[in-house]
C-alpha cells in the first residue's frame, strides 16, 4: 500500500470518524461547540503538514510529500466547558507567493506560524508572518508560534529564549514542537482552543478564566 499523505483519501476517513464519534457523544451530553478557522503558515519544509498529520493521523513520515495547493481538515478539541472545532488550513504556495496568503488568513480566528529551530531564516520568516497577521488579519486572531523539529535540538540555530521573548513581546502562544517525536503537537492546538474559549467567554459573559497551559501537560498526547 502506498504511503498515505495529506492529499489522499485515507485521511478523510479518519476525519469523518472523528466527527461521527463526536456526534454520538453529543447525543448523551450536548456540548457547546465553538467553530474556529485555523491556518498554518511558515516557510516551506518547516513541518506544517507533518504537524497536522501527527495531530490528526498520529503518524510521521521522514519524507513527507510536499503539499499541493491548500487542504483543510477538521479536528475537535474537547475542553471542560465545551469544544473547539478547528477547520485547519494547511497551505502551500504561500511560502513563495505572498499574494496567496490573505486568501487563507482572511476570516481566520487562529494561526500557527511554524519555523524550524535548526534554520534561522525560517524564524525570520515567521516574524514576517506575525507582522503580516497583526496588520492585516482579524483583530482578535489568536497567533501561536511553533519552533518545530525539537528532536534536532543539538543542531539548533534558534535559541528558545530568543523565540520566547519575541512571542512574549507580541502576545503569542509559544511552544517548541516535534512532529517526529510528538512533542507539544496536541498541546499547541489545545492552548489555542483554551484561549479561544476564554476570549469567547469574556466576550459573551464578561467572565475571564485564566488557565495555565502547563496544567495540560501529561493530560493530552497525540502519541498513544
Ligand atoms: N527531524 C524532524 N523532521 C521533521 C519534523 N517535522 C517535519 N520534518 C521533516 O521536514 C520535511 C518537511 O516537512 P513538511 O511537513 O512537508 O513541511 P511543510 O513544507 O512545512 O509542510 C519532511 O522531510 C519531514 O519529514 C520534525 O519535527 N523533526
Ligand atoms: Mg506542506
Amino acid at each position: 500500500m502506498s504511503k498515505p499523505t495529506l492529499d489522499q483519501p485515507q485521511l478523510f476517513v479518519v476525519i469523518m470518524m472523528d466527527e461521527i464519534v463526536l456526534q454520538e457523544t453529543n447525543v448523551q451530553t450536548p456540548e457547546k461547540i465553538f467553530p474556529s478557522k485555523l491556518i498554518l503558515l511558515g516557510e516551506s519544509s518547516v513541518g506544517k503538514s507533518s504537524l497536522l498529520l501527527r495531530l490528526i493521523n498520529r503518524q510521521f513520515y521522514n519524507y513527507q510529500e510536499s503539499t499541493i495547493g491548500a487542504a483543510f481538515f477538521t479536528h475537535t478539541i474537547h475542553l471542560d466547558n465545551g469544544a473547539v472545532k478547528f477547520e485547519i488550513w494547511d497551505t502551500a504556495g504561500q511560502e513563495r507567493y505572498n499574494s496567496l496568503a490573505p486568501m487563507y488568513y482572511r476570516s481566520a480566528q487562529a494561526a500557527i506560524i511554524v519555523y524550524d529551530i535548526t534554520n534561522k531564516d525560517t524564524f525570520e520568516r515567521a516574524k514576517y508572518w506575525v507582522k503580516e497577521l497583526q496588520i492585516n488579519a482579524n483583530s482578535g486572531i489568536i497567533i501561536a508560534l511553533a519552533g518545530n523539529k525539537l528532536d534536532l535540538n543539538t543542531i539548533r540555530s534558534v535559541e528558545t529564549d530568543e523565540s520566547r521573548t519575541f512571542a512574549h513581546e507580541n502576545g503569542l502562544i509559544f511552544m517548541e514542537t516535534s512532529a517526529k517525536t510528538c512533542v507539544n503537537v496536541t498541546e499547541i492546538f489545545k492552548a489555542i482552543a483554551e484561549k479561544q474559549q476564554n476570549n469567547a467567554t469574556l466576550n459573551t459573559a464578561g467572565k475571564f478564566q485564566i488557565r495555565n497551559t502547563e496544567e495540560l501537560n501529561g493530560t493530552l498526547s497525540c502519541c498513544k
